[in-house]
């Protein structure tokens, strides 16, 4: 028989490769995705399986990680071996937006998924994977950061998630479960939503290149980031559920870039070098060279500007983290590096446009019915 996964946040970046990762490795597949008025399902597509077919290994079920009788149902009736618990409300700057919101489906929710394993008897049954996070380390305390470094969350997210954190360790303790967290540092990919700031970049840069962008509006560009490929990621999530022992890991590259030098490397792949000039908000990016001469972007010409709407009320300055104690238990190293998923991420947003553009070109708009 095989394994049965069930995953919140199945239609996040994680979610969509981490299902594509469980079928590969022949588990049957549950996702609990939100009721939206439009569809929400596009990074999981391509996994769908008709489900009036027997023999179907891919499901979805409506539900929320703010409503438990709903999780309790879920759960009931798939009875998991794993739940990878990814849902959340992941935006940090938005988070000081609506900061009850994500307290409850980030950390109230997470405790939802253990109470539901835990009343349906399930403890011995089912494994749980908690999406922990590098912010939890937030204010410096130490570098690079690991499994002991202390936490000083610095956002709503982050205190959300350090609630999810020590609820899981708790769980584990007090009732013996098979429950861990993974701390895993920035992880990026095509997939990855528009709005955070590798994908936000990626898309500015491509747009640029093809002449549908001037350019590109950015909060704290001195900010330094661990980021790794999605796709590694979730392998070591898998890896967390498959050891003897329920533990903690932290999932990292060990190597830590400015935002402005993934700008940087972004523009490099469309051909254009980019030269920064001034301080804080008055920081400016101009082009100093363009390889391509079909580029509409020419010397000299100003790319990047600073916004301070995109500052947050209080910034995580620094990461980087130590992924020593997954490489030794889990025997887990990235396959990808930051050039790589760089280079990955351009040419998938080039690429993308490019159909918008042709499509635009040929005289083609979006359809609007109120016109
Ligand atoms: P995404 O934002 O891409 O995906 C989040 C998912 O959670 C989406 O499927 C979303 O649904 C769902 N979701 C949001 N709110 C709820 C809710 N109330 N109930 C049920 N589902 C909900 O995040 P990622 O895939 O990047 O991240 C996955 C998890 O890992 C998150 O918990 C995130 O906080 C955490 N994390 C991410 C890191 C990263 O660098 N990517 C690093 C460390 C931790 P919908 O599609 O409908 O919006
Ligand atoms: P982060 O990711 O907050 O680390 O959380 P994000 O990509 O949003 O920001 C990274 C850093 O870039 C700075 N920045 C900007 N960020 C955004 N979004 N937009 C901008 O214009 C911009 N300019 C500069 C930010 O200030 C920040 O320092 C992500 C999420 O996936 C979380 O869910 C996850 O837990 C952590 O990574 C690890």
């Amino acid at each position: 028989m095989s394994k049965i996964a069930l995953i919140t946040g199945i239609t996040g970046q994680d979610g969509a490769y981490l299902a594509d990762l469980l079928l590969t490795k022949g588990y049957e597949v549950h996702g609990v995705k939100r009721r939206s008025s439009l569809f929400n399902t596009d990074r999981i597509d391509h996994l769908y399986q008709d489900p009036h077919d027997r023999n179907v290994r891919f499901r979805l079920h409506y539900g929320d990680l703010t409503d438990s009788t709903n999780l309790i149902r879920i759960i009931q009736e798939v009875r998991p071996h794993e739940i990878y618990n990814l849902g959340a409300m992941s935006h940090v700057q938005v988070s000081f937006e609506a900061p009850e919101y994500t307290a409850d489906a980030d950390g109230v929710g997470t405790l939802r998924i253990l109470e539901a394993v835990r009343l349906l008897g399930l403890t011995q049954h089912t494994r749980i994977y908690q999406a922990s996070t590098s912010e939890l380390y937030g204010l410096v305390q130490e570098v690079p950061q690991s499994e002991k470094t202390p936490f000083y969350p610095r956002s709503p997210y982050a205190v959300a998630k350090m609630y999810a954190y020590w609820i899981t360790v708790n769980y584990r303790e007090a009732y013996n479960m098979f429950a861990c967290n993974g701390i895993l540092f920035n992880h990026e990919s095509p997939l990855r939503g528009e709005t955070f700031v590798t994908r936000k970049i990626t898309r500015g840069v491509a747009k640029m290149f093809l002449g549908m962008q001037d350019k590109l509006y950015m909060g704290n560009l001195d900010a330094k980031r661990d980021w790794g490929h999605a796709k590694d990621y979730v392998e070591a999530m898998w890896l967390i559920l498959q050891q003897e022992k329920p533990e903690d890991f932290v999932i990292a590259t060990g190597i830590t870039t400015t935002v402005r030098d993934f700008i940087r490397m972004a523009f490099a792949e469309v051909g254009v070098e980019i030269e920064f000039r001034g301080k804080g908000v008055d920081e400016k990016g101009y082009v100093k060279r363009s390889g391509d001469i079909n580029c509409p972007l020419k010397p000299g010409q100003e790319i990047v500007a600073v916004d301070p709407r995109y500052f947050r009320p209080t910034e995580v300055e620094l990461l980087i983290g130590d992924p020593a104690k997954a490489k030794t238990k889990l025997g887990w190293t990235p396959k990808y590096d930051l050039p790589v998923l760089v280079k990955e991420m351009v040419a998938a947003d080039v690429e993308l446009f490019k159909r918008e553009k042709l499509l635009k070109d040929a005289g083609y708009k979006v359809l609007n019915q109120f016109e």
